[in-house]
């Protein structure tokens, strides 16, 4: 087999949390987020924010509501606690479980969540929040396992910064797969590019690359590669034996 060589030329693993703003109609509160109106979206590297006016181009500074995903990297195994502060309300959830649910209009108000363990690695959130009328606050922070209190920092929150995951470099018609123990991904290269749909990589994966030629022969396959994410592009050249 020829020799695979691989190099990242864009991580898609990025730091922060994938805001989407979104307003609402009527008197009530926001409840179910797939009814409501997209404005705006973006990375946002930290949630500590006081908003006057409005939070993002476009979005109206009453009645507006965010949804921040992404994963909080945890480096050290202990208790952890969570703390938010808004005006108006929030909810939190890490790893699917909500742990904060202060979802009222009110003015600043801080929470904290019940202690939790976690382990090292990744850990899904979600964070919610809504603003009814001006002014607006909302901010995320942690009580660490030594006892320090502190917005989240951007280094511990990651996302990715797309859904597509790109390879160039390879001659058109060969066709490309990302393998973790079974095959996850695949696209045909055209025009110098395969690009592969990566939505359904809900969180960064060690993967490799098998390159097939464009008679669907296995040409090789490449090393691991670490934390591989939508967003990622890669240029792939095809060794000596
Ligand atoms: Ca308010």
């Amino acid at each position: 087999m020829a020799r695979v060589l691989v190099v990242r030329l864009e991580q898609g693993l990025v730091n922060g949390l994938h805001g989407k703003y979104y307003t609402w109609k009527g008197d009530s509160i926001p409840e179910d987020f797939s009814s409501l109106e997209k404005l705006y979206e973006r990375i946002d590297p930290q949630i500590n924010f006081v908003w006057w006016d409005k939070p993002a181009p476009n979005v109206p500074a009453d009645k507006f509501a965010v949804e921040w995903t992404g994963y909080l990297r945890v480096e050290k195994t202990g208790l952890y606690r969570f703390y938010i502060e808004v005006d108006d309300g929030g909810r939190l959830w890490i790893d699917d479980t909500l742990l904060i649910d202060a979802w009222k209009e009110q003015p600043p108000t801080v929470y904290h969540s019940d202690i939790v363990e976690l382990v090292h690695g990744l850990h899904k959130i979600l964070f919610r929040f809504f603003n009814n009328e001006v002014f607006a606050v909302v901010r995320l922070g942690w009580i660490t396992p030594d006892g320090k209190a502190e917005i989240i920092p951007r280094e511990n929150l990651v996302t990715k910064k797309s859904d597509t995951i790109e390879v160039r470099g390879l001659p058109d018609k060969y066709k490309v797969e990302l393998w973790s123990g079974e095959p996850l991904l695949q696209a045909t290269v055209e025009k110098g590019k395969a690009i592969m749909n990566a939505s359904k990589l809900k969180e960064p994966v060690d993967a490799y690359f098998k390159i097939y030629d464009e008679k669907g022969e296995l040409i090789g396959e490449s090393p691991v590669i670490r934390d591989v994410w939508g967003g990622d592009v890669f240029e792939i050249t095809i060794g000596k034996e």
